[in-house]
């Protein structure tokens, strides 16, 4: 027994090892990250009774007010706050519930940390089981310690993040994340609540199986895109076919190109000039990810990570996973218009 508890490494264990590395460090980021798998743990606990609230609420087996029926996004923003802002250790947070950033409350100690973060992407999948996710970026304030944060503190390029990660509630819960060390990944044990290292080191193939895009939006993509998605397909240029695998559920699509290599693409459109997804909290902590773990993340032209934000909910187009696929959009997309 002893043998088997010595190779089982909670993400407590894990973040405090990896703190010890690095000899100026405070713990404080070691506490945020703790804050952060906790929040994960409440809001895994209420996704996974999504589908039983009506039944439960209607048996009146538990109150029904507040909490369970409270749309599921907006529960994950609260508690993400409840989380960070009590603890003296973030300055401000920034979510993609809230229009503006969320300072720390009046009274209470502002820390040196700012949080950006999309509590539940993909909410729109609860209804029909599909998995979701929450990502996560963690920035250090550039105004004066003390007070509260500004939005200046959220507008940092991702090459500045001193930290990234996601939580995936899919077959099983994982939380992924990395401090500049590598990428690591844990899966929740739900009967003893804690965070287990699963997957240590993720790193990704340069060449990836999979290619993942709304295909649906073929008529309004530049015609350089539409023929970068026919190279996926392995058609007029050589390359080696691969595998569509589209979920609509970005942390869902990005977990498993991660793992097994494929890149993830939303390209801008017709009809979204700067494609969907929001730079701060969705494109800039996955790029930090990929790269981490060897791969890259483009908007088609350069790297994700070298964007200088202008605003808390900017898009940016997407190409993100194996680094030679996405080179290869950034190559097709340079080039002359077919
Ligand atoms: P589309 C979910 O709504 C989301 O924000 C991401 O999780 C997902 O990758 C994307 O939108 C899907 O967008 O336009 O293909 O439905």
């Amino acid at each position: 027994m002893t043998s088997q508890l010595a190779r089982v490494i909670t993400i407590e264990r894990f973040i405090l090892d990896q703190e010890e590395l690095i000899p100026e460090a405070t713990g404080e980021l070691s506490n945020l990250l703790y804050d952060i798998a906790l929040a994960a743990k409440i809001i895994n606990s209420h996704v996974r009774m999504a589908g039983l609230a009506d039944i439960i609420g209607s048996a009146g087996l538990i109150n029904v007010q507040g909490e369970v029926v409270q749309k599921l996004d907006e529960f994950a923003n609260a508690t993400m706050k409840h989380a960070l802002l009590r603890t003296g250790r973030v300055c401000l947070i920034g979510s993609e519930e809230d229009v503006d950033p969320v300072p720390t409350p009046p009274g209470q100690a502002a820390g040196k940390y700012v949080v950006l973060y999309d509590p539940l992407d993909g909410s729109s999948n609860i209804d029909v089981n599909v998995s979701i996710g929450t990502i996560f970026s963690v920035h250090k304030r550039l105004s004066p310690d003390g007070g509260a944060g500004v939005l200046a503190d959220c507008l940092q390029s991702g090459r500045d993040q001193v930290a990234a990660g996601y939580v995936l509630y899919g077959s099983s819960t994982m939380m992924v994340y990395t401090t500049g060390q590598g990428v690591h990944g844990f899966t929740y044990d739900p009967s003893i609540g804690e965070f287990l290292l699963s997957h240590p080191n993720i790193t990704t193939p340069a060449l990836g199986k999979y290619y993942s895009v709304n295909e649906s939006y073929f008529p309004r993509w530049d015609a350089r895109v539409q023929s970068l998605m026919k190279c996926y397909k392995g058609l007029d240029c050589g390359y080696e076919p691969k595998t569509s695998r589209y979920i609509g559920s970005l942390v869902a699509d990005f977990h498993r190109n991660l793992i097994a290599g494929g890149v993830f693409c939303y390209p801008a459109d017709s009809k979204s000039p700067l494609g969907k997804l929001r730079l701060l909290y969705e494109c800039a902590p996955l790029a930090m990810l990929c790269e981490q773990a060897g791969g890259y993340a483009s908007d088609g032209h350069g790297p994700i990570l070298d964007i200088v934000p202008t605003e808390l909910h900017q898009r940016s187009p997407l190409f993100v996973g194996s680094r030679d696929d996405v080179r290869l959009a950034e190559e097709m997309l340079a080039g002359p218009r077919p």
